[in-house]
């Protein structure tokens, strides 16, 4: 009996001496929590009932619990924020050129470009093989003003028969927007100049580049060298000749033209 009391005392000695030495540790290595985490115990009788924390709670620490209804039943985020991955990863029709980013210019030393330069910056840095363009991309340069007919210079580079360039006429009669007759670009081409006119009359007109979920300079399993799609010397009904020269590198809205993508779904 008294050898067992003895080992009693030893372990309880040995415990309360790991303890300390444990928590000396802790504060000099770490003066701030990294994360802050408040336990939250199951509220709603149906979770406190439920067969997997009632059999598991005798043996399981609980980090946190959320179940995202406050007490009275009502919807409560309980601190976490949401974010749409539907949405894009901006709009990337934009003024660039040698003085810019570096990307060669169709004429003079800007054009504008649907594309994104190399970067560190976070939304970037898992790209693969930037600069380039990226996956399910749907970017817009559309006129600000009625077209009959359009001149520009276009130079292309992306996914032969998954991504592609188009110039697109919007049909008032079908509310739709339609796919210029004479084609898309997709591939390698260009600088090509082209002079294009509307089926429907006075119109709006955009171009738009999209690309499909895979094969592209983010996944670098398509990887472009000057992608997706550069314009430059765009005219409308003859008007003048707007060359980018002036605009500020990035500007993504200058003179009748204004670059845009579509909205994430939603949360
Ligand atoms: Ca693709
Ligand atoms: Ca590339
Ligand atoms: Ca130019």
């Amino acid at each position: 009996m008294r050898f067992f009391t003895y080992a009693i005392c030893v372990f309880i000695a040995s415990l309360s001496t790991a303890t300390s030495t444990l928590a000396r540790d802790t504060a000099h290595q770490r003066t701030e929590p990294l994360v802050i985490e408040t336990q939250r115990e199951p509220m709603n009788a149906p979770e406190i009932s439920a067969s997997m924390f009632q059999a598991a709670a005798a043996d399981t620490t609980v980090l946190a619990w959320y179940q995202f209804d406050s007490p009275a039943g009502t919807p409560d985020p309980q601190g976490w924020t949401a974010r749409d991955v539907t949405a894009p990863s901006g709009t990337h029709f934009h003024v660039d050129g040698p003085a810019c980013h570096g990307m060669p210019a169709i004429n003079g030393a800007k054009s504008l470009w649907c594309g994104q330069w190399a970067s560190n910056a976070d939304a970037w840095c898992s790209w693969v093989a930037l600069p380039g363009y990226g996956n399910n991309w749907d970017q817009r340069l559309e006129a600000t003003v009625s077209a009959s007919t359009v001149s520009y210079t276009i130079e292309w580079d992306s996914e032969p028969g998954y991504d592609f360039t188009r110039l697109e006429w919007f049909d008032s009669t079908s509310g739709q927007w339609v796919e210029d007759p004479n084609g898309y670009y997709d591939g390698v081409g260009g600088p090509l100049s082209e002079v294009r006119a509307s089926p429907y009359g006075p119109t709006s007109v955009r171009f738009r580049f999209t690309s499909d979920g895979a094969y592209s300079d983010e996944d670098g399993l398509f990887s472009t060298v000057e992608g997706a799609v550069k314009i430059d010397d765009i005219s409308i009904d003859g008007g003048p000749v707007e060359d980018f020269e002036g605009a500020a590198c990035e500007d993504n809205i200058i003179g009748n033209w204004s670059a845009s993508s579509i909205p994430g779904f939603g949360l």
